[in-house]
């Protein structure tokens, strides 16, 4: 049977790729469960050190597949099993994540970008939480996220209206990291993606626990933190050879440790 996610690494970034293109790659129970599949073979596999989650064909991902759900089943449950698990995996992973978002982003397929660190938006693409529209609240993180992402009033907007917003509307509510124009897409998301996997990645870890710890946190909480974790980063072999390097007037070489 034909797989509904593709997973490559080159180069130290794993490439997982939503593959129902026929129908805007929308979401399926088994195109879900490949999909937490693939992150955690990402998460694990030490010679990863980027994450880039994109969309074959047209469009990036078209929410929920709407012709599988089934009358009266249970939308919670369906999401407690099927979505919750994709979110989780996504947004702990210590690796950068990045959504190259290379057209529509619907409902839940919008929602996935939330989950990883960085967007990178193609420019004719168009972006819609749009589950207002089919009267659903917004799931598959996107309450806990959008709200931290570009602040609470903006997103009650986005979730209340429902509107198809455009790559450079989103750059403006800072939804997403940049736009790039579709001639240079792929280009630009490797390259970003290269960049990344030139970073301390050991240390990107605690960058991003530390940030998650952030929102939940006091002052008193965060300095302890800042402790524990800047503890481990000093002693890492990425920072203990850019030290050296920076007094040898050199370019440090981040291997990831
Ligand atoms: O438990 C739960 O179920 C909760 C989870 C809910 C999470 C959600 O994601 S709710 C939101 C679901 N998504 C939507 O409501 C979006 C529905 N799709 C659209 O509004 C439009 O398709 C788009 C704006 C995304 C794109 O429009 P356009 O004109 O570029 O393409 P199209 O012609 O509408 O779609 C192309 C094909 O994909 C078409 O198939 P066909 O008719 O040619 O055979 C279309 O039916 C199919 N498709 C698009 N979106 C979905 C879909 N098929 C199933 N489910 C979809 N979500």
């Amino acid at each position: 049977m034909k797989r509904e996610v593709d997973y490559q690494v080159k180069e130290q970034v794993a490439t997982i790729t939503l593959s129902r293109p026929e129908r805007l790659n929308a979401l399926t129970s088994t195109l879900l469960t490949e999909l937490v599949e693939a992150v955690e073979e990402a998460n694990q596999d030490e010679a990863v050190r980027v994450i880039v989650l994109t969309g074959e064909g047209r469009g990036f991902c078209a929410g929920q597949d709407l012709k599988t759900v089934q009358p009266g089943m249970d939308h919670g449950e369906y999401l407690k099993q099927y979505y919750h698990p994709v979110i989780r995996a996504i947004a702990t992973t210590n690796k950068p994540t990045v959504a190259a978002i290379n057209g529509v982003a619907a409902g839940a397929g919008l929602s996935l970008t939330l989950a990883c660190d960085f967007r990178i938006v193609r420019a004719d693409a168009k972006l819609s939480l749009g589950f207002i529209n089919i009267g659903l609240v917004p799931d598959a993180g996107a309450p806990y996220f959008l709200p931290r992402l570009i602040g609470s009033a903006k997103a009650l907007e986005l979730a209340l209206l429902g509107d198809t917003i455009t790559a450079e509307q989103a750059l403006d509510y800072h939804l997403v990291t940049k736009v790039v124009e579709a001639e240079s897409f792929e280009q630009e998301v490797s390259a970003f993606a290269e960049l990344l996997s030139q970073r301390p990645t050991k240390v990107i870890g605690y960058i991003k626990q530390l940030q998650a710890a952030s929102s939940e946190s006091t002052l008193d909480d965060m300095l302890a933190q800042e402790i524990i974790y800047q503890s481990r980063a000093g002693k890492t072999e990425d920072h203990q050879q850019a030290v050296q390097a920076f007094i040898e007037k050199k370019a440090p070489v981040f291997v990831g440790r």
